[in-house]
């Protein structure tokens, strides 16, 4: 699924979209439905902040979920990918749902993942899946190609009501006109790493931009369930599951939140 070129480029530009791989219309609209389902079932909660609708039971900090969005993370295909890139002992630890809705849908200011979560030594795979077609009007994600390679930025707490994140990076650190859009049709999918430089802009469209992203990191590392500054997720108390291998770290906890 992911071919050698391709798994070149993600090394060198921390992002990439396999050519080969799309989900049937039957799945996409199994996960339109998903939206809905998801949304009506946690009313209030903000359509950017969607966090776990792989979860069947209610954990604090997550949402009530829908099983489409498990049954498309125990996908053959996409774990497949994500062997290539982490290797094959593959923990799931989080999912979340970026519903960008058509004329409301906020900006995601510029971040690296790898600044929000508990995971040492800091590895992970992100899938984002197109569940609407994807393009720089509705809010297409953009990313700044090879920043993963760079270190870490500085971030600012800026909790702007304005933008999805509370964090974001601190101005004059990189030269964000090198920045591409990841346009996708709906169906699908790019990787990127958890050092990539990335955000997106609002949508001023009126077509939404939904999106799914699940989150696999190498059970070489250890989920270690504290909650770095800035962060308010509910690290201690969320369930992770091992789809592949075994727990190499040794430390895992499976049982929590299940
Ligand atoms: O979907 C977006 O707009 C942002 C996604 C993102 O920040 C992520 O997947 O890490």
């Amino acid at each position: 699924m992911l071919t050698d070129d391709e798994f070149k480029r993600f090394h060198e530009d921390g992002l990439v979209v396999p050519a080969g791989f799309r989900l049937s219309d039957a799945r996409i609209a199994a996960l339109r439905e998903g939206v809905e389902a998801v949304k009506a079932a946690n009313p209030g909660v903000d359509g950017q902040r969607l966090i776990g609708p792989h979860l069947a039971k209610k954990v604090e900090g997550c949402v009530h979920g829908s099983r489409v969005f498990m049954d498309l993370a125990q996908d053959q295909d996409i774990l497949d990918m994500v062997e290539r890139i982490i290797g094959p002992d593959i923990i799931l630890w989080s999912t979340h749902l970026f519903c960008k809705e058509a004329g409301t849908g906020k900006e995601v200011p510029w971040h690296q993942d790898g600044q929000y979560w508990p995971i040492r030594p800091l590895a992970t795979c992100s899938v984002w899946v197109a569940i609407d077609d994807v393009t720089v009007e509705n809010g297409a994600m953009r990313y700044v190609p090879g920043s993963h390679r760079m270190g870490h930025f500085r971030h600012e707490e800026k909790n702007d009501p304005d933008k999805a994140l509370g964090l974001e990076l601190g101005p004059g650190q990189l030269d964000m006109n090198l920045a591409r859009h990841d346009t996708l049709a709906a169906g699908q999918v790019s990787l990127h790493d958890i050092h990539l430089v990335h955000g997106s802009a609002a949508n001023r469209s009126n077509r939404r931009r939904a999106g799914y992203v699940m989150r696999y990191m190498p059970s070489t590392s250890h989920f270690g369930r504290f909650r770095p500054p800035g962060t308010k997720a509910n690290f201690p108390g969320m369930p992770i599951f091992l789809m592949r291998g075994v727990d190499r770290d040794g430390r895992n906890d499976f049982a929590i939140g299940h």
